[in-house]
Parts: C-alpha cells; sequence; structure tokens
C-alpha cells in the first residue's frame, strides 16, 4: 500500500503529463445522415470555435490545441493562416493537427488518393501539399489523415492499384514536411464506402505509415474497430514497433457512433492508457491525444468538457496501476492476483486526487459546474441562437 503522499504524488504527475487535443468540429452543428439537430449554443465560424475551445481550456487546463479541418476551418487554405494565428492569440489555444478534407468535393465520388483519373489523384494530393504548408505555417506538428476512399461494390475497383497510387500519394506528402512535421494515418473498416475501405485497419496504416518515411505514424480512432477488436493489443504492437503516432479517442456501441469517451467501455481506454504508462513519459511526447467526437444531442460545450474529465479520471486510473507489482505476479503466472491488482486500479474512486490536483493548480476542482455557473453557454445561445435559426437542417 502506498502512502497518501506517495500516491498524491504519482496522481500530480501522471495527471501534469496528461494533455489532449480537442477538435474544432465537435463544437459546430453536425448531425447525421438523416439530418441535423441545431443547438443555438453551436459554433458557425472559426471565431466562435476557438472561443468555445478557449474557454474549455480555462476550465480545464489540460487542451491547449485545436484540432482544425482545413476546408471547414481554412475555407481559403494557406490564406487563411494569419487569420488563424490572429484566433490563436486571442484565446490563448493553439492550432493543433491540420486535418486534410478529401471527402467533401463532388470530384472525389470515386476516390481522391485512389481515384483512378489522374488528374483527380494530383488534386487530392496538391490538397495534402496545402494541408502540410499550412501546418507548417502554423507550427502544427502533425497532419492527420483520414481518408474517406473506397468502393461499394466487388470487382468496380482495382484494390492493388489503389494501394499503389496510395503509396505514392503519401510518400510525395511525407518529402514535403519539415523537419519537426510528421503524417499521421488514420483507418476506419467502413463508412462512407461499404465494401471496401482502402485504409481500413492497423496493418494497413502501419505499411503505408512505413512506404510514406520515417516521420509517418498511425493514428487509432477508439471509434474505428469492429466490435470484438482489442483494441489495446494493436496499441501495444504499435508500440512495439515505433508506429503509434497518436489518437482520436470517443467511445461506441455499434461502429463509429462518436459517443463519449467512457461512456459505454471505460475498462477499454483504461487497458489502452495502462499500455502507454508501460512505454514510459518519453514516448508519451510522440502520442498525441486527441478527442474526435461530435456531438448532437448533448450541448457541446458541457460534451467537451465532460470528455475531457472522463479522459484525466481514466489516465490516472491506469497511472495507478502497480507496473512493477504486476510484472512479477505475471512472472509467476499469479493470474488471479495479477488480474486483481490490474481491475483494482481501475475501481479506484481517483475524483478526489483529480479534484485536489485541479485545486492545487489553480483551475476550478468541478470543471463541468464551473462551465454552468459561467452562464457563457447561455450568452453565447443567445448570441449565436438567432443566426442558427436560418441553418438547414434536412440533407433531403
Ligand atoms: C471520420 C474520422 C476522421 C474525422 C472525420 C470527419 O470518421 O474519424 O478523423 O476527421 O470523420
Ligand atoms: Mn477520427
Ligand atoms: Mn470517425
Amino acid at each position: 500500500m502506498k502512502s497518501e503522499s506517495a500516491l498524491q504524488e504519482l496522481a500530480f504527475q501522471a495527471l501534469d503529463a496528461f494533455q489532449i487535443e480537442i477538435p474544432s468540429w465537435g463544437f459546430a452543428n453536425t448531425g447525421t445522415r438523416f439530418g441535423k439537430f441545431v443547438q443555438a449554443a453551436a459554433a458557425s465560424t472559426l471565431e466562435e470555435k476557438f472561443s468555445d475551445a478557449g474557454q474549455v481550456h480555462k476550465l480545464t487546463g489540460v487542451t491547449p490545441t485545436l484540432a482544425l479541418h482545413v476546408l471547414w476551418d481554412l475555407p481559403n487554405s494557406v490564406d487563411d493562416v494569419d487569420t488563424v494565428r490572429a484566433l490563436e492569440h486571442k484565446f490563448g489555444v493553439a492550432a493543433g493537427s491540420i486535418n486534410p478534407n478529401l471527402f467533401q468535393d463532388q470530384e472525389y465520388k470515386f476516390g481522391s488518393l485512389c481515384n483512378p483519373s489522374d488528374e483527380i489523384r494530383e488534386r487530392a494530393i496538391a490538397h495534402m501539399l496545402d494541408s502540410v504548408t499550412i501546418a507548417r505555417k502554423l507550427g502544427s506538428r502533425d497532419v492527420s489523415l483520414w481518408l474517406p476512399d473506397g468502393s461499394n461494390y466487388p470487382g468496380t475497383q482495382s484494390i492493388r492499384k489503389r494501394i499503389a497510387w496510395l503509396e505514392d500519394a503519401l510518400q510525395r506528402t511525407h518529402k514535403a514536411l519539415g523537419p519537426n512535421q510528421r503524417l499521421l494515418v488514420e483507418y476506419k473498416p467502413f463508412e462512407p464506402a461499404f465494401y471496401h475501405t482502402d485504409i481500413a485497419d492497423w496493418g494497413m496504416s502501419a505499411h503505408l505509415a512505413r512506404a510514406a518515411g520515417p516521420q509517418a505514424r498511425v493514428l487509432v480512432d477508439t471509434g474505428h474497430h469492429y466490435a470484438t477488436q482489442n483494441i489495446e493489443q494493436i496499441v501495444a504492437w504499435l508500440l512495439h514497433l515505433d508506429m503509434l503516432g497518436g489518437f482520436h479517442f470517443n467511445d461506441r456501441r455499434y461502429a463509429d457512433d462518436d459517443l463519449t469517451l467512457g461512456s459505454i467501455d471505460p475498462y477499454q481506454i483504461f487497458r489502452i492508457f495502462h499500455e502507454i504508462h508501460l512505454s514510459g513519459r518519453e514516448a508519451l511526447g510522440q502520442i498525441a491525444f486527441m478527442i474526435d467526437q461530435s456531438h448532437n444531442l448533448k450541448g457541446k460545450m458541457e460534451a467537451m468538457v465532460q470528455t475531457v474529465c472522463a479522459g484525466q479520471e481514466l489516465w490516472l486510473k491506469a497511472a495507478l496501476v502497480d507496473r512493477e507489482q504486476l510484472a512479477s505476479l505475471q512472472e509467476k503466472c499469479e493470474l488471479v492476483a495479477a488480474e486483481e491488482l490490474f481491475r483494482g486500479a481501475f475501481w479506484t474512486d481517483v475524483r478526489p486526487l483529480v479534484k485536489e490536483w485541479r485545486l492545487s493548480r489553480g483551475l476550478p476542482e468541478d470543471p463541468l459546474a464551473a462551465l454552468a455557473k459561467s452562464g457563457y453557454v447561455q450568452r453565447i445561445s443567445a448570441e449565436r441562437g438567432a443566426r442558427m435559426a436560418a441553418t438547414v437542417t434536412s440533407y433531403a
């Protein structure tokens, strides 16, 4: 048993090391393919997204960066960099990962980087290169690619040719990276494509990242796995191979549901965090923690603050595993004792420790309550609500 002060020291160190990036799209009105439920408080300009992100950072102290989606956030591409810089300054939050957008334009109906047309592939590569330039100008380390490409009907596309096109596109993108930049390659088994997806799993991502060059890594989105997949094992492999670049955290019940981190299976996130704690503090610097959720039923500000807090709690629970003791039990194959030690950390109520940490760092002890008390959501609802009434809510 650790003394109370040793436990507090361990907890504070773990919490000091935890930061998580929030996504600009988490503050905007989004929907399902059936329609949107518009919220008065949703952000519809980049300034509003930065304002919301600044507020989340003020309340939690652990979200210093905002992931940006090119097209949604920088519709004029590189020309919008100065606007972003001014907003960073105004709201005290820096631009984080830069996410290319290869899924909106009509040209991409049959694929972007994997489109059979040379011309369309070139256009998609140009967008990748613009994204690298944007990231470089903003001082963002990561260009984070999620590729929607795939096909819906067997026999209608050459899977093999598309692999080669992807290798080429990612190599060319990698060449443009600055010395401190990285290319993250995300995978997803299906959706929007329903027959084959060009980057469907971690093996494909790892291969493509390796083929691209030494600054490319895999991005694991927790929602992008089949229901029974052992995600912590994938994480352990990627750590072993030094190929883990980061995470998009969310939870899922069925597929890519974008549910709140830890709301369905908190033990899964705990097990992932355990693998990361095992790799030590140095490895952590190379692993980007990001939230990728967009809620259309919950309030967006509340959802974001709640998610950050859930992430901190699970991170701390995993930090409490006595890893030395666990290793010795594993060696002796003392299965029940090992499992009880592991499970015991998971079941520890760490909320009092997180509160102590927040108070010691000059942060509100309960960020959700502080958000409610601040009146921020009421203020933005009043300011933004009227304009929202004019927004299109149907996809038909
Ligand atoms: C995808 C994926 C990407 C995100 C897009 C908008 O499902 O998770 O990371 O950028 O959605
Ligand atoms: Mn994602
Ligand atoms: Mn997703």
